[in-house]
């Protein structure tokens, strides 16, 4: 994993070496000849040949084929790209705070961002000086869905840092909704329902702690417990938790709505490495939720922290909860499109577990132990991570250890299991270098294609000019149909795409325009009601209430409707914004100079920031999104006065 650096021979004159065998096997690769250990070409002439080849070329101005929707790790926010150009379309900041848009400046923002925070945690960042955390790690997005497929309303995603869920409107691509998940810490997993429609949105706490966290327990494992948690995603609240045995890192359900999955690392319940490796055979919890609900309908649950957890660990009671032993800490948890087969990537064994969703019905009721669910485990490769699928039979799933993809056929593994002579392994392909996730066009759905590839990898090296000590992570787009796999794209990202989703754009609809009457800045509206302002019919006002001073002004290309306010120093200021422009791509934007104010005004959107006007002067504010010839131009003055001594 870190060879790289320690020795003088690089990974990259390595490859250069034998870059020649392996195009050789790249030009004679069948899969007859392959078998199971062969590797295709580890580097190629030129990817922009080969997006030719696979007719993937998206040429200036012309449209990409697919949406892909991008998690960003530890920067926190979501990421567009255009599939398969990896053009970067847009950030949507989610868990961070943004220079650009304001996000977690504004008012709006920052009620978001503070809303669904638990009562605790409020107070334990005001003791820090904070409002809200100012970092996230948002690992894992994926849409709504309906009938087993996406239905382009909304995105959800985790924050690993900060125990949060949050959900992206598909309509304006800006987050609406964040609520911390109490009990449960550092939320990993997350899936919404594919059937029949998202409901709930899955999550899962990683890290375990003791069930009442009060500063008593430290090195008592046995009081140790994780959480398993389903969101209501229409009201963004939690709907029910269940108490588990062992830790908990992704999950994923089934097509039927009848099962969740979370893998889980440290069944020892270890509170160090050592501990969290011994055993050969960790699990998969399988969560019934029919079963789940009639048991919160009957009142079996104790309310904690205001919700409603019911006990589902080993040994409770097996309705809730089965556990089906997996080798050696697992880590994906993948749901095939055939609605059968669900994929356990091994991580420290090589093997991917596949269990057969129809047999868990046996397993609740008792006629077949959980373990005979599990139908196939072939060996892949070392490290295997992710699972993503083409709808045609076959997984992918990476390898990062090896820094390989593997791609495989899910029925001869399972053939392989019953002990005929199959090799289920189709062909492998070097990336570049240690790939965690991956994914296929709408790969986690009912309409998973064979068209793209996308893997996502943790380490760059060598590959790109050397930036200093932090090194980009580097991502690679394939070309799938058929039974090659053809690069088409290797670039850098920076910090740290996890996850991806890839969505035909007949799923999403996004506006260009703002309705006047978005929930965004209802409360906005309503005070603005309150001060005898119409937001619609526009008048410029300065409203004086005790030391809080509201601004009330437009913005149209290239003025603002006031060129200049006056407050008194100490005054609570509250700029509101109107964007009256209402023509696709003109945004404006508030800066107000040295106040570390600064925010996005979309067309036909309101915004609001507030700040105390502490020194009195004359300080300009003025629109920090380029939109028309007289941009910069479109200023104006706020004048504190010396407040009367
Ligand atoms: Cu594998 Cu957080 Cu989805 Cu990263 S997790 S790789
Ligand atoms: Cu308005 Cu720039
Ligand atoms: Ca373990």
């Amino acid at each position: 994993m870190s060879e790289g650096n320690k020795l003088p021979i690089t990974r990259r004159g390595l490859l250069g070496a034998t870059a020649g065998g392996a195009a050789l096997a790249s030009a004679l690769g069948s899969r007859a000849m392959l078998g199971g250990s062969a590797v295709f070409g580890a580097t190629v002439a030129s990817t922009t040949s080969a997006r030719a080849a696979a007719g993937a070329e998206v040429g200036p101005g012309q449209l990409d084929e697919y949406y892909g929707f991008w998690s960003s790790g530890q920067c926190g926010e979501m990421r567009i790209l255009g599939v398969p150009s990896m053009r970067e379309l847009m950030r949507v900041p989610v868990f961070n705070i943004c220079s650009a848009t304001g996000w977690g400046i504004t008012n709006e923002s920052k009620k978001i961002l503070t809303e669904g925070l638990t009562q605790k945690t409020k107070d334990h960042l005001a003791a820090n000086g904070l409002e809200f955390p100012p970092n996230g790690d948002l690992h894992h997005p994926h849409m709504s869905f309906t009938k087993g497929t996406y239905d382009g309303r909304y995105l959800f995603m985790n924050d690993k840092a900060n125990t949060r869920v949050a959900r992206v409107r598909c309509d304006v691509m800006k987050c609406d909704k964040i609520v911390e998940i109490p009990n449960a810490k550092a939320i990993h997993g997350l899936r919404p329902q594919k059937w029949p429609r998202t409901d709930y949105v899955f999550a899962n706490g990683e890290d375990e702690v003791p069930m009442i966290n009060d500063g008593q327990i430290l090195d008592e494992p046995e009081k140790y417990v994780n959480f398993y948690t389903a969101i209501n995603a229409d009201e963004m609240t939690v709907a029910w938790q269940v108490m588990v045995t062992g830790n908990l890192d992704n999950t994923d359900c089934d097509y039927d709505g009848k099962y969740a999955f979370s893998t889980s690392y440290n069944s020892e319940m270890g509170m160090t490495l050592p501990d969290m490796t011994e055993a050969d055979m960790d699990h998969v919890v399988v969560f019934n939720i029919k079963e789940i609900e009639a048991g919160i309908a009957a009142g079996d649950y104790t309310e904690l922290n205001g919700v409603k957890v019911l006990d589902g660990r080993k040994g409770a009671n097996k309705k809730y909860t089965a556990y089906v032993p997996i080798p050696n800490n697992p880590h994906g948890c993948n749901m095939a499109p055939d609605k059968i087969h669900l994929c356990i990537a091994g991580k420290l064994s090589p093997t991917v577990s596949v269990i057969d969703v129809r047999k868990l019905d046996d397993v609740f009721a008792g006629t077949i132990e959980p373990r005979e669910a599990v139908v196939a485990e072939p060996q892949l490769g070392l490290g295997p991570l992710h699972t993503a699928f083409d709808g045609k039979g076959n997984g992918y799933t990476t390898l990062f250890l090896d820094s390989q993809v593997v791609k495989w056929n899910i029925k001869d593994a399972i053939k392989l299991y019953n002990g005929e002579d199959i090799n289920p392994i189709i062909v492998k392909r070097d990336v570049h270098y240690q790939p965690g996730h991956n994914s296929t066009v709408m790969g986690e759905t009912l309409e998973a294609t064979d068209k793209y590839y996308l893997t996502m990898n943790k380490f760059s090296k060598d590959r790109f000019l050397n930036v200093g000590p932090l090194k980009p992570e580097n991502e690679q787009l394939f070309a799938i149909d058929g039974d090659e796999m053809t690069l088409i794209h290797d670039g850098p990202t920076f910090a740290e795409p996890h996850d991806s989703i890839i969505v035909d754009p007949a799923k999403v609809n996004p506006k260009s325009v703002w309705d006047r009457n978005d929930p965004m800045w209802a409360d906005t509206r309503m005070q603005a009601e309150a001060d005898g302002i119409d937001l619609d019919d526009w008048q410029d006002s300065v409203i004086r209430d005790g030391n809080k001073v509201r601004v009330y002004m437009s913005s149209q290309a290239p003025n603002f409707s006031l060129e200049s306010f006056t407050v008194q120093q100490g005054d609570e200021v509250t700029v509101i914004v109107t964007n009256l422009d209402d023509i696709d791509d003109l945004t404006h934007g508030f800066t107000m100079g040295n106040h570390g104010v600064a925010m996005e005004v979309g067309p036909q959107a309101t915004s609001s920031v507030t700040f105390v006007a502490a020194t009195p002067g004359v300080f300009w504010y003025y629109c920090q999104w380029f939109c028309h010839a007289l941009h910069m131009e479109m200023r104006g003055r706020m004048f504190v006065e010396p407040k009367a001594s």
